[in-house]
């Protein structure tokens, strides 16, 4: 049996601070529209592909930057993508930065939602590991302050949609692989994963070299580890002086990389997935089931950091 769904990565390139919400989704329409003529049912946009990624950049005031953020999904901006991918029987995952009104407080969110072809949201994801700081760190040449505009998630689901069981994650959640086991436990068949990642690392710049590497590494590690499809998406390319790693893959539950970009700009990569692929791992070398030992793994969900046991 096999259950096919054909999914583009669809990779942004840099979106400037000043380019308006119109200019950022009639690039995203354009994917849709090419993407459609290809045949795919399912497009993947970055993390955050609806503005410049903000979290560079620190404001004293963070309401200074609520105009990056969307009061409500659809909004006035984004209707429109909808609207295009019900009327193409097209779907898509996007991610974007969340302002959330909950118990009459306002709350900020790195989020993305999955949208079916009929154009019907049908599940939302909250960032669980948000990198970076809390406070502006001048030495940096650049902030990463996801940990001061956001406000952490406390869940990775999956959800019934195109035929399969597809989960959520956001960049910086593809380098733990709690992320992925969790959902690999919920059955999970393919993961939708939007990324901004600098090339360069401020704590860390013997890693730079590495970034392209690391990106792939945990990707792959983690489709093959849970027998799933992983779609990885970058915003990429030279973003307001800051260089971002492109490298948009498509990987099978083989971890097998089976289409990737080759640009650091707007560019889709596609594949024909069967998600019955799975199988062949879920009922095998990772059958969770026969092979799991939880009663060895109590640490995991209990602990944060490291305690060395002398
Ligand atoms: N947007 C991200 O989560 N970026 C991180 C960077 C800061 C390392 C990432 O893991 O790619």
């Amino acid at each position: 049996m096999s259950r096919f769904v054909n999914v583009a990565a669809a990779q942004l390139g840099p979106i400037a601070r000043n380019e308006t919400k119109k200019q950022v989704v009639d690039r995203l329409l354009a994917h849709l529209h090419q993407a459609k003529a290809m045949g795919v049912e399912l497009v993947v946009f970055p993390e955050l592909a609806l503005t410049t990624f903000f979290p560079r950049w620190y404001v004293e005031d963070k309401a200074e930057f609520d105009a990056f953020y969307e009061r409500e999904m659809p909004g006035p901006d984004t209707q429109i993508l909808f609207d295009t991918a019900a009327k193409l029987g097209i779907g898509f995952y996007l991610g974007y930065a969340e302002l959330a009104m909950e118990g009459g407080q306002l709350h900020r969110y790195n989020t993305s939602i999955l949208v079916e072809r009929n154009g019907q949201i049908v599940g939302k994801y909250r960032k669980v590991h948000l990198p970076g700081h809390a406070k502006d760190e001048p030495w940096r040449a650049f902030q990463h302050l996801e940990k001061y505009y956001f406000e952490p998630g406390d869940t990775f689901d999956v959800w019934q949609a195109y035929g399969g069981t597809i989960g959520m994650a956001l960049c910086n959640d593809r380098r733990w692989s709690e992320t992925y086991r969790i959902m690999g436990l919920k059955g999970v068949e393919m993961v939708l994963l939007g990324y901004n990642t600098p090339v360069h690392n401020p704590p860390a710049p013997e890693h730079d070299d590495l970034s392209m590497f690391h990106n792939h590494l945990v990707m792959q590690a983690g489709a093959y580890q849970n027998g799933t499809w992983v779609v990885g998406v970058a915003k990429a390319g030279n973003e307001e002086g800051i260089e971002m790693i492109g490298g948009s893959a498509i990987i099978a539950p083989s971890g097998e990389i089976v289409a990737a970009c080759s640009t650091k700009g707007d560019e889709l990569a596609i594949a024909r997935c069967d998600l019955d692929l799975c199988n062949s791992y879920k009922t095998t070398t990772f059958n969770f089931e026969v092979h799991r030992r939880p009663e060895a793994y109590g640490l995991i969900a209990n602990q944060r950091g490291v305690v060395r046991p002398w």
